[in-house]
């Protein structure tokens, strides 16, 4: 098989996605970064709406992270989807909320009033209400989506978590998980994970909290 490539931006939950698939599956790839504030000829050129990530596999590029994760699914052991069709649609609408959830988290980073940042974290746990009712009970110490076993969805959601984590290790009153249990443990057992630990670059936890203060907004004044 061609080794493919992603390419990436280094602080983008949505890239993370896909290195986390990656990692779980041993594929040998190869990444690119790019600066999105100052993007490549090269990357204009294959990047159909000048996002990351894309994966360039062969002559051919895949965009939008769900899509290039499904392709990999295909094409690399361990499948991570369910292979009954009714779970796997359930999948998908579940990683579709993530997506919902990861811009939601972004625009309460970046909010520049504290009345704005405040309704957007509303917004978060609201959406964690109906996360948390639609989570399975926990067995034992782990907790995933469906239960005792890793899916392509858990990848979905690992990148907020992460952030909710790099942003309560900076300030706890911006842990928003407390209420929720299950969601709690569900994040501790992704994060534990060692493709999810090493799906981002060292210096990556530092830079997310300089990219939140960089862009001089209610919570980058506090943090
Ligand atoms: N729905 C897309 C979202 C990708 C996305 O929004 N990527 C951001 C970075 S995290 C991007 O490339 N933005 C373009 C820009 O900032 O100019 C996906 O899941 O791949």
């Amino acid at each position: 098989m061609t080794k493919p490539v992603l390419v990436s931006f280094k602080l983008c939950p949505f890239v993370q996605r896909s290195v986390i698939n990656l990692l779980e599956k041993k594929v040998d790839y190869d990444i690119k970064y790019v600066d999105l504030a100052n993007k490549p000829d090269w990357f204009l050129k294959i990047s159909p709406f000048g996002k990351v990530p894309v994966l360039q596999v062969g002559d051919d590029v895949i965009f939008e992270s769900a899509v290039i994760n499904e392709y990999l699914d295909e094409t690399n052991a361990p499948a991570l989807h369910p292979s009954d069709p009714i779970q796997k649609a359930k999948h998908r609408s579940w990683t579709e909320f993530a997506s919902a959830l990861l811009v939601d988290q972004y625009g309460w980073t970046m909010a520049k009033e504290k009345a704005d940042s405040d309704k957007k974290r509303g917004e978060l746990i609201s959406k964690f209400k109906i996360l948390e009712a639609t989570l399975p009970t926990p067995s034992g110490n782990q907790l995933y989506f469906a239960g005792s076993q890793m899916h392509l969805v858990d990848t979905a959601f690992a990148p907020f978590f992460m952030r909710q984590q790099f942003l309560a290790d900076h300030n706890s009153d911006f842990y928003l998980l407390g209420d929720f249990p299950k969601i709690q443990k569900w994040s501790e057992t992704l994060l534990s994970l060692p493709s999810v630990k090493n799906s981002v670059l060292p210096e990556v936890p530092k830079e997310y909290i300089e990219f939140i203060k960089a862009h001089h907004s209610w919570m980058g004044g506090i943090l």
